[in-house]
């Protein structure tokens, strides 16, 4: 086996492998000889959407998913609007080169969040950044290769089946025991974790308390009255901040890419480009490190947006807001209104914008059903504090940098 290559290797070299998605794989990932003249081109735009819609006493959601002219879709999700009692998460993972690892971030990664010491003390911030460089942790190895061939479409199933006649894996179930992740031994013990990658935008909701991380470039974005707020960075290889890392790493850009061939500067996974060993996680030319902004909630916040690039690349922030607001008149599934914004987006032709798979997350808050705070203003009281709007965001990036 090709050691490091395995989980991606195999997407890649599927059947199901069109002359679109080549040109999508070569124009963002790391080049890599494909088998010619197998191409399955869609004829039509296939526009299949996947989607969902939930709700608890504080927000209601709604998520879609669409493919667009692309032959497989590569975007994943996560959205738990009951974490725990008092705790809502929403995750977006844009996938790149292969599903798998935005397929291993939305089964992983907000259990890591929860198992940080920092969740239970309060200090979200931390355990969403920590959870996010766990993720690349947890892929390599035994452990991280079989999680992986489990997560992999059939080909990657079919050799992880191979696999398991010659050599018999451990526990077929998901163990959730951190301790032990790492300790299993087989033949892939040495794999240093997949080179395909994922973007990583997630926001967890504690009561007025909102925490937004990101790595990659999907997007985040609040609606205040109408107005858009970007909530987390897109973070492009030409950013100034991601240029000094990349280059102190020892990489290089050309191209607006990645030593020429990633179009994104921070993902989970990607790992051939986490190879200088002299420095942390952070620092390496492509990092799985996320931007965290703390925003307090107040009751000018309408709605949250998740999105993954290919919205952004069709409409701006405000734009979305805008639309999504006159939407939200008609009384409609939140879900059905992300479909609507796709159906927007979906250029009339294969090759232009709009061409990519979609994935958006709308998170509606609700209006606090507390009436008490109507009775205090007929008393003539001001609000509260917590409902005046609040302009603390901190970056926390930009603090440690
Ligand atoms: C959000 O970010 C995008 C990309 O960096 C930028 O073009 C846009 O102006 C920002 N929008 C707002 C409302 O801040
Ligand atoms: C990126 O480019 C640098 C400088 O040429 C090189 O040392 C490094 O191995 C490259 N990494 C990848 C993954 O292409
Ligand atoms: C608030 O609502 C509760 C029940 O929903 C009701 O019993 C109570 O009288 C209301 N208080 C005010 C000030 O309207
Ligand atoms: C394989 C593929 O098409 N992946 C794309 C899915 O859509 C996102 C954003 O819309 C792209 O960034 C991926 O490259």
């Amino acid at each position: 086996m090709i050691k490091g290559r395995l989980a991606c290797y195999i997407v890649l070299s599927s059947l199901s492998l069109s002359l679109s998605r080549f040109a999508e794989i070569s124009a963002r990932a790391q080049p890599i000889s494909l088998p010619i003249g197998m191409g399955i081109y869609l004829s039509a735009p296939k526009t299949e959407k996947v989607s969902e819609d939930g709700e608890n006493d504080r927000l209601r959601y709604g998520f879609s998913s669409m493919q667009g002219w692309r032959a497989t879709m590569e975007d994943a999700h996560a959205a738990y609007p009951d974490l725990d009692s008092s705790t809502s998460f929403f995750g977006v993972y844009d996938g790149h080169g292969g599903k798998v690892v935005a397929k291993f971030c939305a089964k992983y990664l907000h259990q890591q969040v929860v198992k940080h010491d920092a969740y239970a003390t309060g200090d979200l911030g931390t355990a969403v950044q920590k959870a996010f460089l766990r993720m690349d942790e947890m892929m390599c190895g035994q452990r991280g290769w079989r999680e992986l061939a489990i997560l992999g479409d059939k080909m990657e199933k079919f050799s992880g089946m191979i696999e398991g006649l010659i050599w018999s894996p451990r526990g077929g179930e998901v163990n959730n025991h951190n301790d032990n992740w790492l300790s299993e031994e087989g033949p892939h013990s040495d794999f240093d974790g997949p080179n395909c990658g994922s973007t990583a935008c997630v926001a967890i909701f504690r009561k007025n308390q909102l925490v937004v991380a990101n790595a990659g470039d999907s997007r985040c974005v609040i609606s205040k009255k109408g107005q858009a707020y970007n909530l987390s960075k897109d973070h492009k290889p030409d950013l100034e901040i991601e240029k000094d890392r990349i280059l102190k790493a020892g990489g290089f850009i050309q191209y607006g890419r990645v030593n020429g061939s990633l179009n994104l500067a921070r993902a989970i996974g990607d790992v051939e480009f986490k190879q200088n060993k002299h420095m942390p996680a952070e620092k390496q030319i492509i990092t799985a490190f996320p931007d965290i902004t703390t925003v307090e909630l107040c009751d000018d916040d309408e709605f949250l947006v998740l999105a993954c690039d290919g919205i952004w690349d069709c409409l701006s922030s405000q734009q979305l807001v805008d639309y999504v607001r006159e939407q939200l008149k008609t009384d409609s599934k939140l879900s059905v209104i992300c479909e609507r914004v796709f159906d927007r987006c979906l250029a009339p032709s294969a090759g232009g914008e709009g061409c990519d798979n979609m994935t958006m997350i709308l998170v509606q808050f609700k209006k606090p059903v507390d009436n008490t705070s109507v009775g205090k203003q007929m008393a003539g009281e001001q609000p509260s504090s917590s409902d005046q709007p609040s302009e603390t965001e901190t970056d926390r990036s930009s603090m440690e940098t």
